[in-house]
């Protein structure tokens, strides 16, 4: 079984597979061998899933799924939220901008932060679906772990006692946003798959 997925993203490439499993052959933009022109404009997470989404199934007409996801920091009114991937610049290392909502939060009480992932899903004929999973977690006070990507070495997870770049990438599939989301898209279409 291959399942597509619109993403330019090797580390959501790499944890849809390892949450899927061997018997599911997960494919990218990568394995397309053309360009794909999204715009990601979409004010919230589940518009910019199905932009994504729409823009793979227009090319491929097959079913497809997508991943769109972030870090909302409570104190900083949410941000970096959609734009977590953009914020401060796409090139600018996670060294620097982990750093930077460190000393953003310095002063401040609440450090409460989700992950949130929004999985759009489009199916043979077209039919659009959407899948919302979260994890609740708060923004350490320093850079800690060395797995996972993006945000993880700052979000720290209580029943972990550390960071989700600070355990295996199992254990954070068992209860990350990505890991939760996928959840409610497998109870549906799981065994149409
Ligand atoms: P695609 O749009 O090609 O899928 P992207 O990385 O640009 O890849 P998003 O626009 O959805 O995707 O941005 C998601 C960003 O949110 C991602 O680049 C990280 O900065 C952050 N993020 C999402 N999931 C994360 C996770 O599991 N661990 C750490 N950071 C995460």
């Amino acid at each position: 079984k291959t399942i597509w997925i619109a993403t330019s993203n090797p580390h959501k490439v790499e944890e849809f597979q390892t949450m899927l499993g061997p018997n599911v052959e997960v494919k990218s933009m990568k394995d397309l061998g053309q360009e794909v022109s999204i715009v990601e404009d979409g004010k919230t997470f589940e518009e910019n899933a199905l932009i994504k989404a729409r823009a793979l199934y227009k090319v491929i007409h097959q079913p497809v799924i997508s991943d769109d996801s972030g870090l909302e920091v409570d104190a900083l009114d949410k941000k970096p939220g959609v734009h977590s991937a953009r914020w401060m610049g796409e090139d600018t290392p996670y060294t620097i901008k982990n750093q930077a909502i460190i000393d953003a939060l310095k002063d401040k009480k609440d450090r409460s932060a989700r992950f949130v992932c929004v999985i759009a899903y489009i199916d043979e004929d077209g039919k659009e679906y959407t899948y919302r999973g979260t994890i609740e977690g708060q923004i350490n006070d320093k850079i800690v772990g060395a797995n996972g990507f993006g945000y993880d070495p700052i979000f720290y997870y209580p029943p972990f006692h550390t960071t989700t770049a600070n355990v295996s990438e199992e254990l954070k599939n068992s209860v990350s946003h990505r890991g939760n989301a996928l959840k409610a898209f497998l109870a549906d279409w799981g065994d149409k798959l």
